[in-house]
Order: C-alpha cells, then sequence, then structure tokens
C-alpha cells in the first residue's frame, strides 16, 4: 500500500492547548503521533513510504474561499508584527462573533476570531507549510487510487475533517478528505466516509449542497460532545445535496457491536449511492482508550469496522484524522489498514 507522509508536519507544534474550564494543557495533536504510525508502518512489508508530489493551490482553492485561505498563509507573519505588551505565543484570538454579526474586521485579531470556531486550532509559524504537506499527502493518495491503486493511505498531519470552506477549527486548518474528494469528484460520484471520533462538520459544511459526493459521519453524539453545534441525525444536506448527507450520533459507552451496526447502515447508504471513489476519514480516536473519547470500541472492533468497508470492495483513499493516544495509535491504524491491502 502506497503511504504519503511529509516531515512538513513538524513545522506546526502548538505548545498549548486549552481545555474546556480553561485549563492549559500540552497540545494533545502532536508530532509524536507521527512518529507513532510511521514506526509501526515501518514494521510492516506492505507498506511503502513515500513523499507526496506538491498540487500547488488551485485543488485547495476549489475547496475552501480564497480569503480564508488567504488569512491562514498571511496571518503568522502578520502576528509577528503585531504589537502587544504580554508573550505571544501563538495567533489564538480571544473574541468571537454571536449570531448575526457577520463583519469581516481589518484587524488580524478580528480575522482570526473570524475564521476560528474554536481555540484549538491556533496558527504558528510553520502551520500554513505544514498544512499543505498535508493537503498534498491527501492528493498524492487521491492520485495513486485515481490511477489504479486498490487503496491508498494520507498519513496527514494536521488533520482536516473539522475545516470547512471559511474556517479553522478542532486541530484542522484544510480539509485533506474533502479537498482529495472533490479532486476525484472529477471522475465520478464519491462517497466520504468519516470515523472519526467527532462529527466531520467541516467536511460537512463543504459538500452540504452538491449531490455526488455522498458524506456520512459516524461520531459521538454532538449533543454531549466536541463539536457541538454540528453533527446532528437531521442534518442531511439541502438543495442538490438534499440526502446526500448524514449523520450517525451515538451515545457514550458505544461498543465494537454498537458501533458495527450502525457501521451496517452506512455502508448500505454507500452500495446504493455506488460510488466509483471511496475516500475514509479516518480517526483513531473512537479507540477505547482515546483521551478524548469516550467510546468502547476495541482494538478488534478496529479491524472489523476497516474488514466491513474494504468489503464494498471500492478504491479507496484512508486519510489519517484524530486519534491520540499516541501509544495504542500505530498499532490501531495498522490494523484498520491491513483489511485495505
Ligand atoms: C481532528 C480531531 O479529532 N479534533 C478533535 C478536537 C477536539 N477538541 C476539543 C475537545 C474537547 C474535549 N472535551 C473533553 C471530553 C473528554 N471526554
Ligand atoms: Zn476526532
Amino acid at each position: 500500500m502506497q503511504v504519503y507522509y511529509s516531515n512538513t508536519h513538524q513545522l506546526h507544534n502548538p505548545p498549548f492547548e486549552l481545555f474546556d474550564g480553561g485549563q492549559h494543557m500540552p497540545y494533545l495533536e502532536n508530532p509524536e503521533r507521527m512518529e507513532r504510525v510511521l514506526s509501526a508502518l515501518k514494521e510492516r512489508d506492505w507498506a511503502e513510504i513515500l513523499e507526496p508530489d506538491a498540487f500547488g493551490l488551485d485543488p485547495v482553492l476549489a475547496v475552501h474561499d480564497a480569503d480564508y485561505v488567504d488569512f491562514l498563509r498571511t496571518a503568522y507573519e502578520e502576528w509577528t508584527q503585531v504589537k502587544t505588551p504580554y508573550e505571544k505565543k501563538a495567533l489564538l484570538p480571544a473574541t468571537f462573533p454571536p449570531r448575526g454579526w457577520s463583519r469581516r474586521p481589518k484587524s488580524l485579531l478580528g480575522r482570526a476570531g473570524y475564521y476560528m470556531f474554536d481555540l484549538s486550532a491556533p496558527i504558528m509559524d510553520g502551520t500554513y507549510q505544514a498544512a499543505l504537506g498535508s493537503i498534498n499527502c491527501a492528493l498524492s493518495g487521491a492520485k495513486a487510487i485515481a490511477e489504479g491503486e486498490r487503496s491508498a493511505f494520507a498519513l496527514c498531519r494536521p488533520p482536516g475533517h473539522h475545516a470547512g470552506k471559511s474556517f479553522c477549527g478542532g486541530y484542522c486548518y484544510l480539509n485533506n478528505a474533502a479537498i482529495a474528494a472533490h479532486w476525484l469528484s472529477g471522475l465520478g460520484k464519491i462517497a466520504l466516509l468519516d470515523i472519526d471520533y467527532h462529527a466531520g462538520n467541516g467536511t460537512q459544511d463543504i459538500f452540504y449542497e452538491r449531490g455526488d459526493v455522498l458524506t456520512i459521519s459516524i461520531h459521538a453524539d454532538p449533543d454531549a460532545e466536541y463539536p457541538a453545534f454540528s453533527g446532528y441525525a437531521d442534518e442531511m444536506g439541502a438543495g442538490q445535496g438534499s440526502g446526500s448527507h448524514r449523520n450517525f450520533p451515538l451515545p457514550a459507552g458505544t461498543d465494537d457491536a454498537r458501533y458495527l451496526s450502525t457501521l451496517r447502515e452506512a455502508l448500505t447508504l454507500i452500495k446504493s449511492f455506488a460510488p466509483v471513489f471511496l475516500v475514509i476519514s479516518a480517526g483513531m480516536d473512537l479507540y477505547s482508550g482515546d483521551p478524548l473519547g469516550t467510546f468502547s470500541v476495541t482494538r478488534e472492533g478496529i479491524q472489523q469496522i476497516g474488514k466491513h468497508i474494504a468489503a464494498l470492495e471500492l478504491p479507496s483513499l484512508i486519510v489519517m484524522e484524530g486519534g491520540y493516544n499516541n501509544a495504542a495509535l500505530g498499532k490501531n491504524i495498522t490494523t484498520l489498514l491491513k483489511n485495505f491491502i
């Protein structure tokens, strides 16, 4: 299996995150995650680790708004020019617009509040470059399956599925899986299945009004879990995209059996949609031992999940999303991937 990986992710290494309640914590979405996955892959003889190609900005601008991409590109440099009487650890605003405030301010912090929906996507020196490296991995994997590979793995960092047309959040800046899915959609209908523990609100935003890309997310119920404002079962697409988005919210404690029966429903929808390619947003935070998760999905469950998805026999691009139990991450992702060899 071709695995696309770029070490540009190392340029993005936020020093902390703010948890609900205000506590500073070490950033869970850290570079060590990639080291863990890479070393697990290097122990497998089926994984061929490759540098991604550079695809330029066109595939990004086909999915994200130009003003938002511009913000990501220029924000850190601008931030270095802003004078503050206190230490600047990262570009991270503290003011956000409530409902009805749609103005885009001129100031950098104003724009940061405008484009960010939470406090977990700080912009550092190197964040934009890392995000570009990450999308290039996704696009290189997309190209591989477009050219006839049965599957490819995009080892993306930063992750992408919380990033929408014009917003970042949840450790995500550019939506790797969505950019790859849009690129593939030039070749036929696409299904994008998101198994990250959190609702794929960014992917939902991007494809909500499109009927040619079926997006399905299985995740923790947003009524109890991040991202709170998106991912409910009654959000099913709009306009041309009516019925082509589906959310499957699950309760805390969801075990293998419960997860797999929901997955079966999702797979039935994908089969009847009859896509040409499948993109999988693969977050390993669905695992029982994840520090952000509340599911009871075991490693055997992950194996079964992979087996059932692979049984669709669609050319598949697997895209790394979340997963924060670093000690288990390598084994979990290789367990999933092995089904797609
Ligand atoms: C890509 C990805 O997985 N992003 C997730 C970002 C989640 N950030 C906010 C987490 C809030 C967690 N609240 C604590 C619940 C612990 N059970
Ligand atoms: Zn997640």
